[in-house]
């Protein structure tokens, strides 16, 4: 990891400012040769930048010398004019003094492997780069603060000291000291397994407010689900047309629903029908209407009877009645051609996602956030389920290294190499 790197760490594109940073150990050699001098660690300078007995621009200079810097390593930052031609003459000085443009989440990678982040502090940078809404931003703060790191450290820290207490159970198998660290660690183990048990048995809370909460609308054919979409989206997402059966393909639109992102999809009406193209409509909307953390129904007022329809393991969250303004109905009712009553249904909807959803409440205990979190956690449960019921202490202790290899691996304290691919791919070029 001897090269030194730079990428552009703010947007793309014109801009009032344009950040560069810079991170490795020839950051410092870059910044002297462009700016003619290093400012004081940590305080801002503003100096010419040139290179070649030509000035690029006037920018203003920070120096973090390591291990107090980002990446741990030195790390330089270039506060230019936000310009593409300003940009472009500094990228081409500093690869003329031999750095090189960084990889996509490249320092954040260095920062994990200098022992600056643990991995689901740098998941969390990503996320609050890609929060789109409040709920997302919180959840990712809170993570980045630590409180999925402190959570998964304190359970490797309980597993540690329960196989302590199992290996002291095999050195003094012969007397009843070691049964009784035997009992008390298989005891530790069921203890912790059901901890962790309730922490995955959150319904994907965490990784539905990351992700998106996905709703599926769903109903008769003309029944205004595509006007619905419309609605909800403020725009013109999905053709609306009185011609039964107009949409096929399972159509998205992101929402931000009280602060939470939600991924509302329109989908074909549900029939019985001939053509090829809209019975695959059909199943594509009832796969994705399984697969949704949220349905909603919507019927025709005007044709109740349609109703009878909808295969009855389909059980919407929602059960909404459209074109009141052609017929009353009882219910949450109403018409998306004159809007009587959509504030209402979006305020109920709006509950519902809040209800089963957004972990506001700080008080809660955090949320695991992402697949990977979730495989090394259940991995963790089955060893230590299997720990629980161990006739020996050899075989217990064995489990619990197991359980805490699974946990260690969350945070980054084992296998770090192996995972790190897997999560930096993910990331932006300059975090
Ligand atoms: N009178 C009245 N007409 C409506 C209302 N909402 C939608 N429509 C009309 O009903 C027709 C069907 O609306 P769409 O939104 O295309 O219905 P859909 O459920 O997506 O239909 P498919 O895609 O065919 O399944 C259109 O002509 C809409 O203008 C309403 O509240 N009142
Ligand atoms: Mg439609």
């Amino acid at each position: 990891m001897a090269d030194t790197i730079f990428a552009l760490a703010s947007g793309a594109g014109r801009a009032g400012v344009a950040v560069v940073r810079l991170s490795g150990p020839q950051a410092g050699m870059a910044l002297t040769a462009l700016a003619g001098t290093l400012p004081p660690a940590r305080t801002a300078m503003l100096r010419n930048v040139a290179h070649a007995g030509a000035v690029l621009d006037q920018a203003l200079l920070l120096w973090f010398p390591a291990p107090a810097s980002f990446t741990g390593e030195d790390v330089a930052e270039l506060h230019l004019h936000g310009g593409r031609a300003v940009r472009a003459a500094v990228f081409d000085s500093l690869m003329a003094l031999g750095l090189r443009p960084a990889e996509p989440g490249e320092f954040s990678r260095r920062a994990v492997e200098n022992g600056k982040l643990d991995l689901t502090r740098a998941e969390a940078i990503a996320d609050l780069v890609d929060a789109e809404t409040e709920a997302q931003r919180r959840q990712a703060l809170r993570q980045y603060d630590g409180a999925l790191a402190d959570l998964y450290e304190s359970w490797r820290a309980q597993l540690i000291m329960t196989l302590g207490r199992a290996e002291a159970a095999i050195d003094f198998s012969d007397d009843g000291v070691g049964d009784a660290e035997f009992d008390a660690s298989r005891q530790a183990a069921v203890h912790l397994s059901e901890e962790i048990r309730a922490h995955l048995d959150d319904a994907g809370r965490g990784e539905a407010l990351r992700e998106g909460v996905r709703l599926a609308i769903i109903g008769p054919p003309n029944a205004g689900k595509s006007s619905l979409l419309n609605a909800l989206a403020r725009r013109d997402v999905a053709i609306v047309s009185d011609i039964a059966g107009t949409t096929r393909d399972v159509i998205e639109a992101r929402l931000d629903l009280g602060g939470v992102l939600v991924i509302a999809a329109d989908t074909a009406g549900l029939r019985a029908s001939r053509d090829a193209i809209e019975a695959e409509g059909v199943r594509r909307a009832l796969a994705r209407a399984k697969d949704a953390h949220l349905t909603l129904l919507l019927l025709d007022a005007n044709a109740a009877g349609e109703a009878a329809a909808i295969p009855g393991d389909l059980k919407p969250d929602l059960v909404v009645w459209n074109k009141t303004d052609l017929k009353a109905h009882d219910g949450i009712s109403i018409s998306l051609k004159t809007g009587a009553g959509v504030p209402a249904m979006l305020k109920l909807l709006q509950q519902k996602v809040q209800q089963k959803f957004a972990g506001f409440d700080p008080s809660w205990a955090p949320a695991l956030t992402r697949p990977r979190h979730r495989a090394a956690l259940v991995e963790a449960l089955a060893a230590l389920d299997h720990a629980g019921s161990a006739a020996e202490p050899e075989l217990l202790a064995e489990d619990l290294r197991l359980a805490m290899r699974a946990v260690g691996r969350i945070t980054g304290r084992v296998d770090v190499e192996e995972v790190l691919e897997f999560i930096f791919r993910d990331f932006c070029i300059g975090k």
